[in-house]
């Protein structure tokens, strides 16, 4: 992402990076054309940490390194804290991460604890987390790095450069992305905006974002047409990563929604499953279960008429299926046990 690094207030002597960026954009006929469709996937689990965070957290610790601080820290459902621990180690830096008690996937959770952070778990939800981190960042005791920070929006605005770069620059008729706490559809967005005040490409996309039922504040705000959201108090979903009910960048997300005559909706956890399954199937792309809601979103939004027919979509999928290993476990059947004995083999496969 840093050939882009003109369009990045950044010291360039400081770059903390570890390749992020420049993530596979890929066809997907079988699912397009079954929808009607020209549809394209992004994805963000490639990165080097497995999720889009990875290119605000270069901007993020560039920054951090820049101003001299010491100790960094976050919040999160358990990417954001993957992805810090991990710049934070590269950097020198220390870091503290606050996770709510139970509710982060375990792969997340392995790799903040390996890359040597302080890892606090909380008994209380991700709002809550984010909120007693603020607190100490206010007070001095760290570099928040949640993306409240600004500069976490200037490094993940380089997947809206790379959308309009991948499709010759171009932009397509619509992206569509899971939203939790909405830093990355407004980063996405002034991405997609700089780049058009540049003159790179004429047409604008419509920003659409997808949010779980149990943790849709931003949905419910725009579906009565409304900037501002009603907190919802006991976020819950099968996708963790955003069962998220005080999004921290609401406003900026409903202004991209609305200025770029985008849409926004909710799907069901089992909507959510279902789309997981059928992307990692059909098309052989694994994606944890929130970066599945953009694929269960388009899926629902063409059914109603939302999305019309041939229209050109970009779905970015967020984070890597290994993220969440044991929801993955939980969607499929037991491997079959075997003898070692060939012939039991064969029974086995003629069986099918
Ligand atoms: C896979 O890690 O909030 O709307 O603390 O991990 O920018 O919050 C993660 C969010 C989508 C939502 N997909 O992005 C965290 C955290 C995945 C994510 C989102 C997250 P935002």
């Amino acid at each position: 992402m840093w050939k882009y690094k003109e369009f990045m207030p950044v010291d360039e002597s400081k770059i903390v990076t570890l390749q992020e960026g420049g993530t596979p954009f890929l066809k997907c006929d079988k699912l397009g054309q079954d929808l009607n469709i020209e549809l394209w996937v992004k994805v963000e689990g490639s990165n080097p940490t497995g999720s889009f965070k990875d290119r605000g957290m270069s901007v993020g610790i560039s920054k951090a390194l820049e101003l001299g601080v010491d100790t960094v820290g976050c919040a999160s459902t358990g990417n954001t804290s993957a992805s810090l621990a991990a710049y934070a180690a590269r950097a020198g830096l220390k870091c503290v991460v606050i996770l709510p008690s139970g509710k982060v996937a375990l792969g997340k959770l392995a790799q903040a604890m390996f890359h040597g952070a302080q890892v606090l778990s909380m008994d209380g939800n991700f709002d809550e987390a984010l909120e007693a981190v603020t607190t100490l960042a206010l007070e001095g005791e760290l570099y928040l790095l949640n993306s409240v920070n600004p500069f976490r929006l200037e490094g993940q605005k380089s997947i809206g450069f790379e959308i309009i770069d991948d499709l010759g620059w171009n932009s397509p008729d619509r992206i569509i992305l899971p939203v939790g706490n909405a830093g990355n559809i407004s980063a996405i967005w002034k991405g997609i905006c700089e780049f058009h005040e540049a003159g790179f490409m004429q047409d604008l996309p419509m920003m659409t974002g997808i949010q779980a039922q149990g943790a849709s504040p931003i949905v419910n705000a725009f579906k009565k047409n409304s900037l501002e959201i009603e907190t919802v108090e006991k976020p819950e979903t099968v996708a963790t990563a955003i069962r998220i009910g005080a999004p921290v960048s609401y406003l900026k997300a409903l202004r991209a929604i609305y200025d770029s005559n985008g849409y926004a909706e909710t799907v069901t956890d089992e909507e959510i499953l279902d789309a997981q399954k059928m992307l990692a199937r059909t098309e052989g792309i694994g994606v944890e279960p929130a970066s599945a809601a953009s694929i269960a979103g388009l899926i629902k939004l063409r059914e109603q008429g939302i999305i019309d027919k041939n229209e050109q979509i970009v779905c970015i999928v967020t984070g890597h299926l290994l993220k969440d290993p044991e929801t993955a476990i939980n969607a499929c059947s037991k491997p079959v046990k075997i003898k070692t004995d060939i012939d039991n083999l064969r029974e086995i496969l003629k069986q099918k």
